[in-house]
């Protein structure tokens, strides 16, 4: 026997779905595939309730020694998003005049990107996730991005499986974040995803159907 002697454990309570493995993986794939990210939003309200559920559901994913090294922050505050959008935008014009390289421009371009977010203000929740460098003990976090990036993706997953929209925006350097929403020095802004329905006039860059086929992306026992 290994060292869970020395500890409780439980039987798994297995999920098991109700229809073929295949046939449910290809649903899900159906779904998720059907994901975009949205950057005009309409200002059709979310329920708080909804949110809260998104943010359980994102908070079920693994983490390093299940230390759990979020904090989920939801605002619906009209004068909070209109700060975070004033700061995210003073960044983001810094980001488009001066920090981009040419380069990174021209990768930018075909998805119509530029200083102004709007969005930040119209979609009804703004969700920003910050990792926690500390626990709010102030004890030791593990593999903090990986854990975070997955609770991420599970928030996204979830959003959309409930008809909602999201984008995963990045203002960097993001510590204005911090301030606004008055965190605490242990907890360092990760992403910040706005929530809801898209606009009716709602349109998304053709690029970003682009999909790398399979035999780009999966490789079978390694290289040749
Ligand atoms: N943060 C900027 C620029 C930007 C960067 C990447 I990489 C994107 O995939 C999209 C945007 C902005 O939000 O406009």
């Amino acid at each position: 026997m290994n060292a869970q002697t020395d500890h409780p454990h439980v039987p798994l309570e297995a999920y098991t779905p109700e229809i073929p493995a295949q046939e449910a993986a290809d649903r899900f794939y159906e779904m998720m595939r059907k994901r975009r990210t949205v950057r005009m939003y309409s200002d059709k309200p979310v329920p708080r309730e909804l949110i809260e559920r998104l943010v359980q559901t994102a908070a079920t994913a693994p983490s390093g020694a299940n230390k759990q090294p979020w904090r989920f922050v939801c605002v619906q505050d009209p004068e909070i998003k209109r700060q975070i959008r004033e700061a995210a935008e003073k960044e983001e014009h810094e980001f488009y005049t001066r920090r981009a390289t040419p380069e990174w421009l021209a990768d930018l371009a075909p998805l119509g990107t530029d200083e102004n977010k709007e969005f930040l203000e119209i979609a009804p929740w703004l969700i920003i996730v910050f990792k926690l460098a500390k626990g709010d003990d102030g004890g030791q976090m593990y593999y903090i991005n990986e854990s975070v990036g997955l609770a991420c993706g599970m928030l996204l997953a979830a959003a959309h499986q409930a008809g909602l929209a999201t984008l995963t925006h990045t203002p960097s350097p993001m510590g204005f974040l911090s301030k606004v929403l008055n965190r605490p020095d242990n907890e360092r802004p990760f992403l910040l995803i706005p929530v809801g329905y898209p606009a009716e006039d709602c349109v998304v860059p053709a690029k970003a159907l682009e999909r790398k086929a399979l035999d780009e992306i999966m490789v079978i026992d390694g290289g040749a």
